[in-house]
């Protein structure tokens, strides 16, 4: 299994179940490693490339609910092996650091825990499509089921409210996404194998207790990636002070 080398970028992916606070974070820890001095490109998946944004809107579409788990996984995949060819590629070789919302994880997680693909399917296919290139570190965005949907059901309300926030590609504003349609239990299986697979590789995973306020919690994560990866940073006060 290869591992990004020194030299070149670091690789980071946020995962956790939906309303984790994932796509909060994400831009909070871009500009914090902007600020010190490090190169960075935000992206995310399903999508990161026009090709991989197209295959996104047909993967969240609710008209095609009861998509087989195999075409669900294979599209993952496609979405995934453009993205690392034009994007995540290129630049980890750039010496940038990518920061991922969600990646290789979230299948397993999904795909896997949630559809019940066999995991052995879902890593062959990880082989083929990564050619052995894996995060430097997941960070698991851990909060309970219902804290996750309690927030993904109040953000859906809030958008409704505003005709300036953007929707989905594909999906009307308020409208939930296939996914977002599973029920609980479907949650819980996910989060189960994120925990499962962070547990079993601490080397390259994080589980952040994400259920605290969004300062709290990125504190957790700045801390957490600057002690993996050691860089200039500014402390929240510093950074206040600063203005930044
Ligand atoms: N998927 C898959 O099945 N297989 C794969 O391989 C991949 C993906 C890559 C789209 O992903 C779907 O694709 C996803 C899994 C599937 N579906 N689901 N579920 P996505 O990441 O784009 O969509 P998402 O998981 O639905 O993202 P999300 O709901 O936006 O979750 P989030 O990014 O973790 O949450 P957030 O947007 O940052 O926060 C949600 C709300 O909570 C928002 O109003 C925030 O203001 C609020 N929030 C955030 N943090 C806090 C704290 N700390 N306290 C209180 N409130 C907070």
């Amino acid at each position: 299994m290869k591992h990004v080398r020194s030299g070149r970028g670091r690789f980071l992916v946020f995962e956790g179940i939906e309303g984790a606070g994932k796509s909060t974070q994400l831009p909070l820890v871009e500009r914090r490693l902007g600020d010190a001095g490090v190169k960075t490109l935000a992206t995310r998946e399903p999508g990161g490339t026009p090709l991989g944004e197209s295959l996104r809107a047909v993967l969240l579409d609710p008209r095609f609910t009861g998509m087989s788990p195999a075409a669900e996984l294979l599209v993952m995949f496609a979405a995934r092996a453009e993205h690392l060819a034009k994007v995540i590629e290129p630049a980890l070789a750039a010496g940038t650091w990518v920061l991922c919302d969600r990646f290789t994880d979230a299948t397993f997680a999904y795909q896997g825990g949630g559809r019940g693909v066999d995991a052995t399917q879902i890593a062959a296919l990880e082989e083929t499509a990564q050619g052995g290139l894996r995060p430097d570190l997941v960070l698991v965005l851990d909060v309970p089921v219902e804290v996750g949907l309690a927030r993904a059901g109040r953000r859906r309300q809030m958008t409704m409210g505003f005709p300036a926030a953007p929707a989905e590609a594909g999906l009307a504003r308020g409208m939930t996404d296939r996914f977002e349609r599973e029920d609980a239990d479907f949650f819980r299986r996910v989060r189960e194998v994120y925990l499962e697979r962070a547990r079993a590789r601490p080397e390259h995973y994080a589980i952040i207790d994400a259920s605290a306020d969004e300062d709290t919690t990125a504190e957790r994560v700045l801390t957490t990636i600057s002690k993996r990866f050691p860089y200039r940073r500014h402390s929240t006060r510093q950074a206040y002070e600063a203005g930044i």
